[in-house]
């Protein structure tokens, strides 16, 4: 495709906006302590993107603590190291994360929560950890994360543990990572999405987007919150008070359709690269004569609007304005939350794949009236709209297509009967 100078432009003001946009967040910040191989860095790596205990490992803070971080992501977090529960290394470890919590308070790095890791097969806890997780506690909330969680065991061991009555926030089980038993028998990974869930009643709002965007393990959440976002920004900007304007004027949108996708792309927090960006920009505007994303885009919309013909050098009106702005936004959820799931699996993203879906989905969302928007937004609450994206993706890839949206965990042990002929 040919970049010309307008939709470059564009292009680049949509990753200059994000950008800002992240950096504008208030980044959240948490404690993540337990044992020597309890499981926190692959806790980290699924949680979070980018393999974040991998990637983003800085320098020690203290002997105790590390300070994990990576540039354009607004999450701040803290590994505690070789944690042995040797009374004299547990009273400079508890030291330097008093010291820490204390130091950061009232400052923008303010801590807001601890994940406490206990390996679930641990079946008791030693009175020296309840110590060091009630000690933590008093300055921080704490989720005990019961890492490795394989069965029946794990469950008892974690009612156990409520019964402990501990000052803890939450007490919650997960597989970070599938889990092999033999080559037939895998555990799948689960509990990740409640434990999203249980950090997010805990931090505070302002720190939402921040968690929201460096979050991988709950894609539907970003398409939602999304999608909630960009219902309300349509409204308010092409509802009651919107002057239609003649369609020779439809660049003003420009802006309005740059704030919308850099938004979007700043929740959501995927690393979308300029040739990405290009991509869906072209789906959407075509690479004709016109450039400029809100008039070309306008321009395709009439084809596609049943009766549009009629107001053709006419005006756009706000209901106009509304419908293709709304079938931009959504749109553009879907195929970021296609191409953030294949992140999160580690799969090459096929550009061209993403370009046909973008140009599929806008064409379908397009041809949808106020009505049927609505319905459609409302199936972002039940995923259809997100697992009909995954599959026309997977189709045009050639693979089966597979549910990967607000599937229901599985927590027994799973054969996959056919996992070798493949
Ligand atoms: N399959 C699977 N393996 C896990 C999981 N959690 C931890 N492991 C394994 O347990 C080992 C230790 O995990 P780490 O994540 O390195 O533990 P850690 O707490 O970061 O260890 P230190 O950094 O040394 O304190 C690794 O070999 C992991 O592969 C999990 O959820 N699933
Ligand atoms: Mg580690």
């Amino acid at each position: 495709m040919k970049l010309t100078d307008n939709n470059f432009n564009v292009v680049q003001e949509i990753l200059e906006k994000t950008e800002a946009e992240i950096s504008k967040m208030n980044p959240v910040n948490i404690l993540i302590a337990g044992k020597t191989g309890v499981g926190k860095s692959t806790l980290i790596n699924s949680v979070f993107r980018e393999n974040l205990a991998d990637t983003g490992i800085g320098k020690p803070v203290t002997r105790y603590l590390r300070k994990i971080s990576k540039e354009g992501m607004p999450i701040v977090l803290y590994d505690t190291r070789g944690l042995e529960l040797d009374p004299k290394i547990q009273k400079q470890v508890k030291q330097d994360i008093f010291k820490l919590v204390d130091d950061k308070a009232e400052t923008k790095e303010a801590l807001h929560a601890a994940y406490y890791c206990i390996q679930a097969n641990s079946s008791r806890i030693e009175d020296t950890e309840i110590e060091l997780i009630k000690d933590i506690s008093s300055v921080l909330p704490v989720i005990l994360v019961l890492t490795q969680s394989i069965g029946k065991p794990a469950e008892e061991f974690n009612s156990y543990l409520e019964n402990l009555n501990l000052p803890v926030a939450a007490v919650q089980n997960v597989m970070a990572e599938p889990y092999e038993i033999t080559d037939d028998y895998v555990i799948p990974a689960f509990g990740l999405k409640e434990l999203i869930d249980k950090t997010l009643q805990l931090i505070p709002k302002d720190a939402h987007d921040a968690f929201m965007n460096a979050q991988q393990a709950d894609i539907e959440r970003k398409a939602k919150s999304a999608r909630r976002w960009a219902s309300r920004y349509v409204a308010t900007t092409f509802g009651v008070g919107f002057a239609p304007i003649p369609f020779s004027d439809a660049s003003v949108l420009v802006p309005m359709q740059v704030t919308l996708l850099a938004h979007i792309t700043a929740i959501f927090g995927i690393s979308l690269d300029k040739a990405t960006i290009v991509s869906l920009i072209a789906a959407v505007g075509g690479t004709g004569s016109a450039t400029m994303l809100g008039k070309s885009i306008v321009a395709n919309a009439f084809k596609f609007i049943p009766g549009a013909g009629t107001i053709i050098g006419g005006i756009i009106s706000g209901t106009t304005a509304s419908i293709v702005t709304s079938a931009l936004g959504l749109s553009y959820i879907e195929v970021l939350s296609i191409i953030a799931t294949k992140e999160k699996e580690g799969s090459q993203i096929d550009l061209s794949l993403i370009e046909k879906l973008m140009k599929n989905k806008f064409r379908k969302n397009m041809t949808l009236n106020r009505k049927e928007l609505k319905t459609k937004e409302l199936e972002f609450e039940n995923d259809d709209a997100l697992n009909e994206a995954y599959s026309t993706y997977s189709e045009m890839e050639g693979d089966k297509a597979t549910i990967p949206f607000g599937k229901k965990m599985i927590r027994t042990i799973k054969q996959f009967k056919n996992r070798k002929k493949k």
